[in-house]
């Protein structure tokens, strides 16, 4: 083993505003298993995150839920902490960019580059919103797209022809926080010097401490020459002052980085540990950063030019890694694949998700795809039938047979010594963050295991007494096996790293590998994992189209949107009516042909847990339509009802067949579902107008 290193380990700070969800979840996983793998190694790491507290979105959120941001922030904090523990998530502590120690190091910081001459003020003119009296951050403007006319369009690029221009052009552009007009307002900003530390960040960030495909983007940045940087923000704003101002603000994304100095400050405080060792400029400590594709820009550019000019240490390592897809998408929270870490924890294990991220990351930035049905099956053919399939295959006889004790000789050193030989090349794949290759390797190494056992066949060897001494080395040598695979597997799957170290008496030191367990009681072995149920995911993807509809809704309610009320006692489920969408042209609705159909028939699809299929008839035409109204209606009690359907929505290949027009519902969704149900006179065929 190397000597002991000094490592400072931080993942991107959660903005306090919302829950996580399983693309956060990556990130922590990914950062845990990396410092668990470090701390198992011997060395002194520690491992700091926070909330990120400021900004308009949280300032604005606050107020919507009618809350002070502080007393808002500090409860999304708790909910966070909570949820990044349950996935076994092990910060050395969890702060929050809102606090005493970031305001003194974010105005210290400033200081320090003021005096250093990178801080320059300049006038400039943003939209601003007269009623609620404040600037608008891009996202807070919408309007007409000044290319192609499309409405409802955000204020720095159009979603429909994708061009991008300054929120002021927009046409009839309104503020989304008042709907008042915006109008332009100048106000004098701060900026960050960033050009002066153009020929630093170019050598540092080819110095190995980025991944080539990040230096190389922020190459293009280089090459287009380095622009100030606006690091103020008028009031009102949640943040900290700018000194020697009472209405500048920092940045939201100025205290941000700090705040992993601040939080590693308030664990010195706490511990002891020495704050200097690992930020003074002269620092032989490691600081690694863990974060997504997305603000590298932040983490390669602004933060080690703030860090330089501050006089403090730059980053050893900045690692970032794509974004999570599910099932091969981008998260949607229609198909119900936007999965809050709540919503997983309710339903699966944990250390399912550990071990299938494990098993897809790698240290390049590629995007990772959670694959839903992937997921069970590895899942279930790596640990269950692979890993644990080796202990439940053997503990029996030790226990049954011999006592509880592991025989007092190795049958086969020579295949215990490949799996510790293997230890150097595991050790360096999670140490390079090649997680997916280890991974390989050690089930490739668990493979061999189960050929041995299967070879031996002790449950042969058991039940002859000439062959029992067999048996009882076999399995003595299998649970060897066992060992350093959980030894390997530990930063992965902590918790079941401990059910087994209970299970076979033994501390599991990865350093300790080599010493192999002769004459050594174990205790009685108890099932280690449940296989996992496909039900159950299917469960959690329902669940998450539930949750986050409700989400939604009150949101919407939140944000005081126009929305359409109705005198009617709200359903379960949901207790707002959805916001109206954007109005339409009536020759839009004209092409809508709506008809009374009578349903004929309707019965279960095999294999949909939504989907109803359905025989309507528009009076004398007959078609076939999918409708995703199981979960409130059963096929029997559907024949012969009338109800409002779309006929000349063009016919739609669906997974189970065509689709030929749409049946009308209204509801929150689950079992308050109701099918349009026209009567009185209402004939098959009747247009409805
Ligand atoms: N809250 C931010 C986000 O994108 C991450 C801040 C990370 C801290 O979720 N900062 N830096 N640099
Ligand atoms: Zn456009």
């Amino acid at each position: 083993m190397t000597d002991t290193r000094k490592i400072l380990v931080t993942c991107a700070l959660p903005y306090a505003n919302g829950s996580l969800h399983l693309g956060h979840i990556l990130e922590h996983i990914q950062t845990d298993i990396w410092v668990r793998f470090q701390k198992t190694r011997g060395h002194q790491t520690h491992f700091v995150c926070a909330s990120d507290a400021h900004g308009t979105p949280i300032m604005l959120k606050a107020e919507e839920l009618g809350q002070k941001p502080e007393d808002m922030v500090s409860a999304i904090r708790d909910e966070h902490m909570q949820d990044c523990s349950r996935f076994l998530v092990n910060f050395d502590n969890f702060h929050s960019t809102h606090s005493e120690e970031n305001k003194a190091l974010a105005q210290h910081i400033y200081t320090q580059l003021e005096q250093a001459n990178c801080i320059t003020k300049k006038t400039i003119e943003q939209l601003y919103d007269p009623e609620k009296q404040m600037f608008l951050p891009d996202r807070y403007v919408k309007g007409e797209c000044p290319s192609c006319g499309a409405p409802d369009q955000y204020g720095d690029n159009c979603e429909v022809c994708s061009s991008t221009y300054s929120p002021v052009e927009l046409k009839n552009a309104r503020s989304t926080v008042s709907n008042a007009t915006p109008v332009l307002k100048k106000s004098e900003h701060y900026f960050f010097e960033l050009g002066q530390f153009q020929g630093m960040l170019e050598n540092w960030t080819k110095s190995g401490t980025l991944q080539d495909q990040i230096a190389n983007k922020l190459g293009e940045w280089f090459e287009a020459g380095l622009q100030a940087w606006d690091i103020s923000r008028d009031a009102p704003y949640f943040g900290f002052n700018i000194p020697g101002t009472t209405d500048k603000f920092f940045y939201v994304w100025l205290d941000a980085p700090i705040g992993y100095m601040s939080s590693f400050k308030n664990l010195c405080d706490k511990t002891g540990l020495n704050f200097d060792e690992f930020w003074a400029k002269d620092s032989s400590a490691e600081l690694h950063h863990f974060i997504g594709k997305d603000i590298i820009n932040f983490h390669g550019l602004f933060w080690p030019a703030m860090l330089e000019g501050a006089g403090y240490r730059k980053p050893t390592g900045v690692h970032a890694h794509g974004f999570l897809t599910v099932n091969g998408t981008k998260m949607s929270k229609s198909k119900g694949t936007f999965i809050k870490a709540q919503t997983y924890l309710e339903h699966l294990e944990p250390e399912f998700l550990r071990y299938y991220f494990a098993a897809k990351l790698t240290n390049r930035v590629d995007d990772l795809d959670l694959n839903l049905e992937d997921f069970a099956q590895r899942v279930n053919s790596d640990l269950v039938g692979k890993y644990v399939n080796i202990a439940s295959r053997c503990a029996g006889f030790i226990t049954k047979l011999f006592d509880g004790k592991l025989a007092d000789e190795i049958l086969k050193p020579e295949l215990l010594a490949e799996f510790t030989s293997a230890s150097e090349k595991i050790a360096d794949l999670y140490e390079k963050r090649d997680f997916s290759k280890a991974i390989r390797e050690i089930m490739t190494l668990a493979d061999k295991a189960n050929q041995f056992i299967a070879d031996e066949a002790p449950w042969v060897l058991a039940k002859n007494d000439e062959t029992k001494a067999r048996c009882h080395q076999v399995c003595s040598d299998a649970l060897n096996l066992f060992r350093i695979l959980t030894i390997y597997l530990k930063p992965v799957l902590p918790a079941l790293a401990d059910k087994v170290s209970e299970f076979l008496n033994d501390e599991l030191i990865w350093e300790n590998i080599e010493q192999s367990l002769s004459n050594h009681s174990i205790e009685k072995f108890k099932p280690l994992l449940q296989r996992l149920d496909l039900k159950k995911i299917e469960a959690m993807v329902d669940a998450s189209k539930q949750s986050l509809a409700a989400d939604d809704s009150s949101t919407k309610k939140a944000a005081k949107t126009k929305s359409a009320k109705t005198d009617k006692k709200p359903q379960s489920g949901s207790d707002e009516i959805e916001a109206i969408a954007p109005e339409i042209e009536f020759d839009d609705f004209a092409k809508l042909d709506l008809r009374i159909a009578k349903i004929v028939s309707a019965e279960h699809v095999e294999g949909a847990d939504k989907l109803l299929k359905i025989q309507v008839d528009l009076g004398g035409v007959q078609k076939q339509i999918f409708a995703g109204i199981k979960s409130a209606y059963q096929p029997e009690d559907l024949a012969g009802k009338l109800t409002v359907v779309v006929a000349n929505l063009k016919p739609r290949k669906m997974r189970f067949g065509m689709s030929e027009g749409m049946i009308l519902a209204a509801g929150p969704g689950g079992k308050d579902l109701w099918i349009l149900n026209p009567e009185d006179g209402a004939q098959p065929g009747m247009r409805v107008k």
